[in-house]
């Protein structure tokens, strides 16, 4: 197979200043007429080379005359030129309605569109497609008006008008140069919400949200979330939008959660579409969170973008700081902390840990999908928060003033951003970058000794990245800990907050005037995304449950304690809850918190996450253990849950807010509690509450609850859930879901058995990852001793991948794991791997992950 390296780069032979492009739009047989102005870079006698994919070419212009002196290679048209300046034209034909695998232009609900990042543009027309060539885009589209009576392109509408034979025409100009992978189209019979914007200069920008008629009612969070997501980077970044309009589309088909194309944003609908009676409270939050990304691309990605695909964490890990910092604006920033701290723990760090690691700037790869990874995105965003904290806001802001500023129109580095963060801050970067290529998560040591006479106190602190494929040895990095330390009989601060930079193997930091037994709080905020071993007892982190004040520490420290309960007991060593449940009662109990954040620091850790603790995981072991415990806290603390059940129920009509999006998450977690013990009247309160809930988050919670356990009311409340819904695709992947990753004995069977349901397919990716991918990460049902659960995953995968490439290799890494669990279940999770490489014409995505997988 053929590997792309960093090291390789080399700078475009030829530039395409301007192209024009004209759409003759048909879902059997779509012809596409590209004009390109290319310009010969630097003295070379180096052929025009444009890559392709799948289409039919018809014919080949040079300067207004046909020419056939071209060959085609690995799909790309080589063409010779003699001159330093040509107009090349060429004409294909495509067929959208064939395109399964969703990237170039393709169908989904009857309407057309186009998704190019990363080289989806190749499949659309031929083009050097590499994001360091930047082009003016003109496009003409004309398609038959009754079918698609909406056409949409980047940029500006210019004009537009009918055609005989009942077609209709419209032209847009984008006058930004863009990369090929930010050109979009649209063509549909859409309905808008509109909206208007002015920006910080006075410019009013005309907005618009596109989706079927029948949705256009579900739109009006996703337009007041790109309103505010506008103003947020204007006051937070100086950052104001540039085109006079902003267009967002909702798709049903899409490989990934939505796409910044400049000026016409295309979204999966899922991130758009929302009402209190189909989108659950996290749903809410997730479409704010990603229509501000795709929004905050505008600087971070369109206006500058990246010079090749190694880059892609410049704009990607980047852009994820960026929306995650606007979501703490806008609710609890604590438990948006909590939650992409959990995200990050849940995905990022197994695949760092794994045969898929890979460092935020990868120097290979054979498939650039394969590597919009949690890595690049969210390792990314940590390592941008790093450079925040470490620079402090201002500096850092003066920094991204510099970078956006100096590389405005251009395509960049990751090295151009740390590069403007150095120069404007004055602070010496230079072993921090070794972020970029280290992959690994860093494991810091820590323990604080303590000399009472002398008031002495000594913070021992050693990091050590293990090792990963490619990568045998590791050189320390720069870790910014936050650090605190409390009087363990007073509870006051006896050693103030401060950022230590641990950045040698090993480092001493020396606290005086410390009188009394310090108490560590290390890692505040979660400053650095490391995994950091203390030696604190149980009494101290149970101390700096309920005591610290920083609430990322507070929470860290009640996770700890329950992981060590845990890890324990799964280890087969006695395990007292007592300490446990006496947190969870003290956090509950404490009327100061906040509901949202009480409701996150008394759930107990993943299975998957208690997993990663263990040196093998035992997915029983772990599975009983946590029951165990929740069973216990549950009844250990009855009429504390039911009283926390019935507080959340008292808000009356539903209202999105963050308090009241607390008290449901609180109301949620209650219940779970409630049921865990084993209460007999479980069922009827869950099932109560599914019936008369105002609002999907208590509707899906209850569901939620009755599906792990066996009461009367489980199949009944799946069978009213899916009849209410049965015509809401996005609802019907949360009832699919929500039985994929139930934690039962029959979750393998059920999910079979779903494959057959008359609403399931995989040609759509949210179905496929509801029940497939949802599958998949349902740690004991995925994993049952006799291999049926890698058997169904590989069978689903090898079928989806001759559909849809992309989508399949992305569900892969559950099987890559293998080396994590006893010697046979990793041996029948190998042979999965084996068999799917060996599968005649499988495709170089899956061939990537499964052959990297083995490794
Ligand atoms: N930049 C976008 C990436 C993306 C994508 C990548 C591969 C295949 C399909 C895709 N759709 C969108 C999304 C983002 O990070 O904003
Ligand atoms: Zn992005």
């Amino acid at each position: 197979p053929h590997v792309t390296r960093r090291a390789d780069y080399t700078p475009p032979d030829w530039q395409v200043p301007d192209i024009a492009l004209n759409f003759d739009l048909d879902p059997a047989a779509t012809r596409i007429t590209a004009t390109l102005h290319v310009q010969r870079s630097g003295v070379h006698d180096r052929p025009l080379r444009l890559d392709g994919a799948g289409q039919t070419l018809l014919s080949v212009s040079v300067d207004g005359t046909p020419v056939n002196d071209w060959v085609i290679e690995g799909g790309a048209l080589i063409l010779p030129l003699s001159g330093s300046a040509h107009v090349i034209e060429t004409t294909v034909e495509i067929a959208p309605e064939r395109n399964t695998q969703l990237m170039g232009l393709y169908a989904s609900g009857g309407n057309l569109c186009t998704q190019c990042e990363a080289e989806g543009f190749r499949r659309i027309t031929f083009f050097p497609d590499r994001p360091d060539v930047l082009s003016r885009y003109q496009v003409r589209m004309s398609a038959d008006k009754q079918r698609y009576p909406v056409l949409l392109a980047n940029g500006d509408p210019i004009a537009s008008g009918d055609l005989d034979d009942g077609r209709h025409w419209a032209e847009w100009h984008d006058p930004f140069p863009k990369p090929c992978y930010l050109f979009a189209l649209v063509a549909g019979d859409l309905a808008v919400n509109r909206g208007s914007f002015i920006t910080m200069s006075g410019r009013e920008v005309a907005l618009g949200i596109w989706v079927r008629a029948t949705d256009l009612e579900r739109t009006h969070h996703a337009l007041d979330a790109l309103k505010t997501a506008m103003a947020w980077d204007e006051r937070v970044y100086g950052r104001e939008y540039d085109l006079d309009v902003f267009n967002i589309v909702a798709v049903d088909d899409f490989n990934f959660g939505a796409m910044e194309n400049k000026g016409l944003n295309v979204f999966n609908s899922r991130y758009i579409l929302a009402d209190p009676d189909t989108a659950t409270d996290y749903d809410y939050d997730a479409i704010a969170a990603v229509v501000a990304h795709e929004y905050f691309h505008n600087w971070s990605g369109n206006r500058v973008t990246c010079r090749d695909w190694f880059q892609l964490s410049l704009k990607e890990g980047f852009t994820v700081y960026r929306d995650q910092c606007f979501s703490a604006d806008q609710g609890s920033a604590a438990v948006k902390r909590i939650e992409d701290v959990r995200g990050l723990r849940a995905a990022q760090f197994p695949e760092d840990a794994g045969p898929l690691a890979h460092p935020i700037r990868p120097d290979a790869y054979q498939e650039i999908s394969n590597f919009y990874t949690a890595t690049i995105y969210n390792k990314g965003a940590e390592i941008i928060r790093m450079l925040a904290t470490i620079l402090g806001a201002t500096a850092f802001r003066t920094g991204t003033d510099l970078y956006f500023d100096r590389f405005d129109g251009t395509a960049a580095t990751c090295e151009d951003f740390v590069a403007s963060l150095e120069e404007a801050s004055g602070t010496d970067l230079t072993q921090f970058r070794r972020w970029y290529g280290q992959a690994g998560t860093p494991r810091v040591t820590a323990s604080l000794l303590h000399h009472e006479g002398s008031g002495r106190a000594e913070l021992v602190l050693a990091q050590r990245t293990p090792p990963t494929p490619g990568q045998d040895s590791k050189t320390p990095v720069v870790l910014p800990l936050r650090v605190k330390l409390f009087g363990a009989q007073t509870a006051g601060t006896v050693a103030p907050e401060h950022v230590i930079l641990l950045s040698d193997a090993e480092q001493r930091i020396v606290f005086e005037g410390v009188t009394e037994r310090p108490i560590l709080s290390i890692n505040r905020g979660f400053s650095a995304p490391a995994i950091i071993e203390t030696d604190r007892s149980a009494a101290d982190l149970a101390f700096l449950g309920a005591h610290d004040d920083d609430p990322f520490a507070r929470y860290e420290a009640l996770q700890q304690l329950m992981l060590d309960t845990l890890v324990a007991a799964a280890g087969g060593n006695q395990a007292d809850h007592a300490a446990v449940i006496a947190a969870v009662a003290g956090t509950i109990g404490d009327a100061k918190l906040d509901r949202a954040f009480a409701a996150e620091a008394v759930l107990l850790p993943s299975e998957s996450f208690i997993g990663d603790q263990m040196a093998v995981v035992d997915p029983e072991a772990i599975f009983r253990v946590r029951e165990a415990l929740r069973r216990d806290i549950g009844r250990a603390l009855t009429s504390e849950w039911c009283a926390a059940y019935d507080a959340a129920q008292a808000i009356g009509g539903y209202v999105y807010s963050p308090e009241a999006k607390g008290l449901r998450r609180m109301r949620a977690v209650a219940l779970g509690y409630i049921a865990a013990s084993g209460a007999a009247d479980s069922g009827d309160l869950a099932f109560a509450q599914f019936e008369a809930a105002d609002n999907m988050t208590d509707r899906l919670s209850a569901l939620t609850t009755l599906v792990a356990g066996d009461a009367a009311q489980r199949t009944p409340a799946l069978d009213i859930f899916y009849n209410r819904y049965s015509d809401n695709a996005l609802v019907l992947d949360k009832w699919f879901s929500v039985q994929a990753m139930a934690p039962r004995d029959d979750t393998g069977d059920v999910v079979r058995e779903l494959l057959r349901h008359q609403d399931f397919t995989l040609s759509n990716p949210n179905r496929a990852r509801a029940l497939i991918g949802a599958f998949g990460v349902n740690q004991r049902a995925f994993n049952v001793t006799d291999g049926s659960g890698y058997r169904f995953l590989a069978d689903q995968l090898i079928a989806l991948d001759t559909l849809n490439p992309q989508t399949a290799a992305k569900l892969i890494p559950p099987l890559g794991r293998w080396g994590r669990f006893d010697a046979a279940r990793g041996a029948l999770m190998r042979a999965e791997l084996e068999r799917i490489v060996k599968v005649p014409g499988l495709s170089k995505d899956m061939f990537e992950q499964a052959s990297r997988s083995l490794e």
